[in-house]
Formats: structure tokens, C-alpha cells, sequence
């Protein structure tokens, strides 16, 4: 063992003795690159130079992004950080928090910069930190890629299929608008269609009646009465396989709303219409009703997008309580757990179904599709197609074709950012994507989730 540097003889058999004579070696024992540099940041490798948030609503929707730019001139990422609830609370963290953390490091390693943006805050696996990382995480992937000169999904291990199969959103005040909108859908090519429909006299997810006045409550505030709902729902199903028939594949998203036993009564009265899957039966605080939902009825189920850790998941899916997946990936830190999500969901016969309506940005979605492509277990990928504002926003946004959307072939996401136009489109005091979130109850003024 060679002799500690500058410590005489003595001192180094009373270290040895009382077994603390490795400390001073410690360093020199610590494993070294081929060049016998520090394999973390060799001396020439690249550096992260900034992180800086972008943040943006072309479409009135709050959208946060990230820029992780690097010691390469002219080489940097973007990725998606979009928590459009709270997403001053994410450029925050990234802004207040992981830039100072992550200037000087390389931007190569990108495991172990999840793993350690994930541990920094010592207290994790919420919303707000997991999407600062997810910004910080698929701008790394964006990197890599142009690093490799390849597009996302190459480096996840090349494509299984063509493109991922979509699913538009259908809706109504009515039956009938219901089911002339999921024929819109049809006559494009669409295989995929969720419906939802108002009930009558109250407010409903995803249809745009809001329902009549309470004078009793709030004046902001939208109501809901489960019982309606679980009422016409099968109704509205019946309508549109005796219109539409047997081969579209149908979707519906309950968003939470009802209780244990109204789940379980939908579920069994929607197994004749054959959904393709139902989402969100029940609040994620009630997931352990699952086992009673998957043993009374046959429905597909899917869950996850309110999920921000695998606390969340494990059981839903070991269990093999749920048929698809639905998480948002910036929700629960990028395409990195993304990743190891899908490969773990293979393994019990889940399939993929990440969430991506409009509360999205083009680099979540981008991220989606690489895993869409290179994932076996995919099941289907919620649509949202881009306004023209914000494809000038983002150049570069995937395409979308006969119900299909296809990755870029460009290196990394082949999405950039044009910052002079991102300005023109600030956050609004009142956006129009969370107004009912918090605002909805029953008759009694009871809050409904949400
Ligand atoms: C869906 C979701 C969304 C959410 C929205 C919340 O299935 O697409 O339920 O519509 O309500 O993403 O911000
Ligand atoms: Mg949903």
C-alpha cells in the first residue's frame, strides 16, 4: 500500500492501526477514465453553460420550456417543464434552484444529472420539482441527439412502428353533436375517438355547457351532480354504437368526479359498447379501488395522469390493475423515468397512453412520440393539434397525418424555439385552461375532484 502523502511513518501505523490510513488514500483510489481523469467530466468535455426557462401560451395555454445551453458553441436543448397550473412555481426551481446546480456539469451523463437534480432537493416526487427536471432531462435527450446526429427515438433503440396512432377529442351538448363530431373525426381517418357530452343542466369534463347557475354558491362556480353523469353516460354510448357502430374505437375520460360504487356500476354498464379504454374512473387517491373495478367488470381501464411518482403506479400496474398508462410525462421528471415506466408497464401487459392534450408543449410531445416509436407496449397516443401561432412559436412541430403522428428525423427533438415570437404571447392573468379547476361542486357545495 503506498504511503500517504506527507504524513511521516509513525503517524501512517497509528492510522493504519486505528483502520483510518485509507482515508488519505481515498481519492487516489477512486476509479479513473482511461486518461486518468475524473469519468465524469473528463478535462475537455463539454460543460452545461445556462439554464433558462422560456415561458409561453400561443395557444392561451401556459406552456413552460427549458434551455440547457453547453460549453459547445451553438449546442443546446430544449425540453418540456409544463405544469400549466402552477408553472411560475417550475420556472422557479429551475431558474432559482438547478441552474446554479447544474452550471459546470456535463451534460453527457444525463442518468446521473437525473438522479442527482432528483436527490438536490432532498424532499421530491412532487409536481413542480419533477417538472423543473423534466425540462432540464429532455433538454439533455435533445443534446445526446445532437451529439449522435440522431433523432430522439433512434437513441431509445429505433422504431417499432411507423407512427403512433392518435386519438381526437369528440364532444357535445348533446347526443347528436357528440356523434356528428366523432364523424368529423371519422371522415378524417381516425380510428380513435373520445366522446364526451354535457348533462343536462350541469357542468361536465370536456364538454362545453356549463351548466346552469347556482345562486347558492359562488358565483364562478360550475356544478356537477355524479349521479346525472353516471346516468347518461351508458345512454350516450348506446346512441353512438347504434349511429356509428361497432368499429370505431370509442373513448371516455370520467376525470375523476364519481364515487367507488358509481365507478363500478359505469364500469359494468359500459362493457356492452366495447370502449377501446376508460379513463380516470376514480380520483388517484382512490386507486386501491381498482381491485374492485378489474374484478367486476371488463372494461379496459386507464389511469396515471395525475400520478408524479411510482408510490403511484407500482401496484396499479404489478397488479395489472389498469390497461394503459397515462402519465404526463413532465409530471413525473421527463423521458427518462418515461422510459423506464414503459419498459416496466411491458412486462405486465400494460400499454402506453401518455397524456398530451393542449397543456403540453411540442417538446412533451415530441418526447411522447420517441417513446410512441421505440416502446413495444405502445397503446395509443392522445391528440392535440398545434394552432398556427404556436408552430411559429415552435418551429418544427410533429407532424400529424390520417390520424397519425410521426417523429422528426432531425438530431435531438428537430424543435427549436423562436424566443422574439414566444415574447409576444405572455402568460394571462386568467388563462383559459385552469378556470374550473377548484371550482366545481355539487348542489350543496360540496368541492368535486376536479
Ligand atoms: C386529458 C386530461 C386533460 C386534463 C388537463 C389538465 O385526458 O387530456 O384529462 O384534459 O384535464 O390536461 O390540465
Ligand atoms: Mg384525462
Amino acid at each position: 500500500m503506498r504511503k500517504p502523502r506527507n504524513a511521516n511513518r509513525r503517524d501512517f501505523i497509528r492510522q493504519a492501526m486505528a483502520g483510518t490510513a485509507i482515508a488519505g488514500l481515498w481519492p487516489a483510489m477512486a476509479p479513473k477514465n482511461a486518461a486518468g481523469e475524473d469519468a465524469f467530466a473528463p478535462k475537455d468535455s463539454i460543460r452545461i453553460t445556462d439554464v433558462k426557462t422560456i415561458c409561453t401560451a400561443p395557444e392561451r395555454i401556459r406552456l413552460v420550456v427549458v434551455k440547457v445551453e453547453t460549453s459547445d458553441p451553438g449546442l443546446f436543448g430544449w425540453g418540456c417543464a409544463t405544469f400549466t397550473q402552477r408553472p411560475l412555481t417550475v420556472k422557479t426551481a429551475v431558474e432559482e434552484y438547478l441552474r446554479p446546480f447544474l452550471i459546470g456539469k456535463n451534460p453527457d451523463n444525463i442518468e446521473d444529472l437525473w438522479q442527482s437534480m432528483y436527490v438536490s432537493s432532498y424532499w421530491r416526487n412532487g409536481p413542480v420539482l419533477n417538472n423543473a427536471i423534466s425540462g432540464v432531462d429532455m433538454a439533455l435527450w435533445d443534446i445526446k441527439g445532437k451529439r449522435a446526429g440522431m433523432p430522439v427515438y433512434q437513441l431509445l433503440g429505433g422504431r417499432c412502428r411507423i407512427a403512433a396512432d392518435l386519438y381526437a377529442h369528440a364532444s357535445g351538448r348533446d347526443f347528436q353533436e357528440v356523434e356528428d363530431s366523432v364523424r368529423r373525426w371519422m371522415e378524417k381517418g381516425y380510428r380513435h375517438v373520445r366522446a364526451q357530452v354535457a348533462i343536462k343542466g350541469y357542468s361536465a369534463y370536456g364538454a362545453s355547457d356549463a351548466g346552469e347557475a347556482a345562486s347558492n354558491l359562488p358565483p364562478d362556480t360550475q356544478v356537477f351532480e355524479p349521479a346525472a353523469y353516471v346516468r347518461t353516460i351508458p345512454k350516450l354510448f348506446a346512441h353512438l354504437r347504434e349511429k356509428l357502430g361497432d368499429e370505431i374505437e370509442l373513448l371516455h375520460d370520467t376525470h375523476e368526479r364519481i364515487s367507488c360504487a358509481q365507478a363500478l356500476q359505469l364500469g359494468k354498464a359500459l362493457e356492452e359498447y366495447n370502449l377501446f379504454f376508460w379513463e380516470d374512473p376514480l380520483p388517484p387517491e382512490e386507486v386501491d379501488y381498482f381491485r374492485q373495478i378489474r374484478s367486476q367488470t371488463s372494461t379496459p381501464l386507464a389511469m396515471g395522469e395525475l400520478f408524479n411518482n411510482p408510490h403511484e403506479w407500482l401496484d396499479l400496474i404489478s397488479e395489472r390493475l389498469i390497461d394503459y398508462i397515462r402519465v404526463h410525462l413532465s409530471q413525473i421528471g421527463g423521458l427518462t423515468p418515461g422510459r423506464k415506466l414503459a419498459a416496466l408497464t411491458e412486462h405486465f401487459g400494460v400499454k402506453t397512453a401518455w397524456h398530451g392534450p393542449g397543456d403540453l408543449s411540442p417538446f412533451g410531445r415530441a418526447a411522447n412520440v420517441a417513446l410512441d416509436l421505440a416502446c413495444y407496449n405502445f397503446g395509443i397516443q392522445e391528440q392535440h393539434i398545434f394552432n398556427e401561432a404556436a408552430q411559429e412559436v415552435f418551429p418544427g412541430c410533429l407532424k400529424i397525418e390520417n390520424g397519425y403522428e410521426y417523429a422528426n428525423e432531425e438530431p435531438g427533438w428537430g424543435i427549436d424555439v423562436n424566443e422574439e415570437k414566444a415574447k409576444k404571447f405572455p402568460f394571462r392573468e386568467s388563462p383559459s385552461f385552469d378556470m374550473s379547476w377548484g371550482r366545481v361542486r355539487r348542489r350543496d357545495g360540496t368541492i368535486v375532484r376536479p
